[in-house]
């Protein structure tokens, strides 16, 4: 029977950090996912996310969010691979009353909020400097924004595999296309049941996104709500304003969270990816919708992004499908197991993760390493 210090069980964004940080140290440990990471069936796939420091969803988050930004670029340094672009962002807020973020009140305000509360530089544009700054954004007669310089995106992927191969390279042992059939203590052990292979660890990490619904109790489960999201890629229009959009930008154009759009600079010159944010509850990711028709396209294009850019063809070129595990309070989930002491969960980075999730795995990576 394989026996190691410390497991780590779901390999995406925060699971492959905390092996990178585990690795590190030196320590004996291995990884295990249910599929071959990176890869599309999870929460952590469609080529970028948002960075952004002046996190309106708590700022309790916000030294996650810029301790992961130094990871990234200690990362390329170490890899020479592109994994994070410093482009800048901008949150706009168009609508007759304040956009209200989902888990959480006036979004605009908190970002402000934090942005001068932690010393985030940044700039407030009103209506008039937004639409000369910004001609792509047709905001009507209401529109202002907050600009960060410090934000950008990354590219999830490219970290995660990063993660791994450099956890790899430290001694980390990896195992893949391998669903936990059965997790449990004794005797000072957690014992992880796969399909033709016991493991022993001191210490398990779980971070398996919305799986962790597999490893809990039936109180549990509700806590973590399962929501399909939709990826597009939108054609542009050559010579447009929309062609020359640098930074990422985040959209709130009503007052309820799916009033809301955000959306990165042509990574291509052909197409800009765009979503919105969806709050219908699936009870598994096992249930998950993977395929989007002509039909859901067309809606995005009506509701959505018709009439809001200049520069944006009523043409998409594809779609992805990915998912968020959320909470009531839009909050992570960072807790031991209500059954085994020795394990500690982390989920439910409720559609705001990527950006912390390197720092989260260097912080749980030492948690866990606290006897
Ligand atoms: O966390 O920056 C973010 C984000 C924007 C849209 C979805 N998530």
């Amino acid at each position: 029977m394989l026996e190691v210090d410390y497991a780590v069980v779901g390999l995406g964004a925060v699971g492959s950090a905390a092996l990178y940080f585990l690795s590190q140290k030196g320590e004996s440990v291995l990884g295990i996912d249910r599929f071959d990471p990176p890869h599309s069936m999870g929460s952590s796939h469609g080529e970028t996310r948002i960075t952004r420091l002046a996190v309106g969803e708590g700022q309790e988050y916000v030294q996650l969010a810029k301790r992961s930004q130094q990871i990234w670029r200690e990362l390329e340094e170490l890899t020479k691979e592109d994994l994070f672009r410093q482009v800048g962002g901008i949150l706009i807020e168009s609508g007759e009353q304040p956009w209200v973020k989902y888990g959480g009140s006036s979004f605009f305000d908190k970002t402000c909020d934090y942005a001068n509360s932690e010393s985030v530089p940044h700039e407030i544009l009103n209506q008039k400097e937004l639409k000369e700054k910004f001609p792509a954004f047709e905001t009507g007669s209401k529109g202002r924004a907050y600009y960060e310089p410090s934000a950008g995106y990354v590219f999830p992927e490219k970290i995660i595999r990063t993660q791994l191969d450099l956890a790899a390279k430290n001694g980390a042992k990896i195992r893949v296309h391998q669903p936990v059939q059965a997790i449990r203590q004794r005797e000072g052990w957690v014992e992880i049941q796969l399909r033709e292979e016991t493991i022993r660890a001191k210490k398990v990490l779980i971070s398996v996104g919305g799986w962790v619904k597999d490893f809990l109790g039936e109180n549990e489960k509700p806590k973590f709500k399962i929501c399909r999201q939709v990826l597009h890629w939108v054609k542009l229009k050559k010579g447009s304003p929309m062609e020359s959009v640098k930074p990422v930008f985040m959209w709130g154009y009503g007052a309820e969270p799916t009033d809301f759009l955000y959306g990165f600079p042509s990574l291509d010159g052909k197409t800009v990816k765009l979503a919105t944010e969806q709050f219908e509850e699936i009870p598994h990711p096992s249930f998950l919708d993977r395929t989007v028709n002509k039909e859901e396209q067309d809606l995005f294009l009506k509701d959505k992004i018709e009439g809001k850019f200049h520069g944006l063809l009523p043409e998409i070129e594809r779609s992805e499908v990915c998912f968020y595990t959320v909470t009531e309070d839009a909050k992570f989930v960072i807790k031991t197991h209500p059954e085994m002491e020795r394990v500690l969960l982390v989920s439910a980075c409720s559609g705001h993760g990527f950006k912390h999730a390197s720092a989260l795995g260097e912080q749980l990576a030492s948690e866990l390493m606290v006897d």
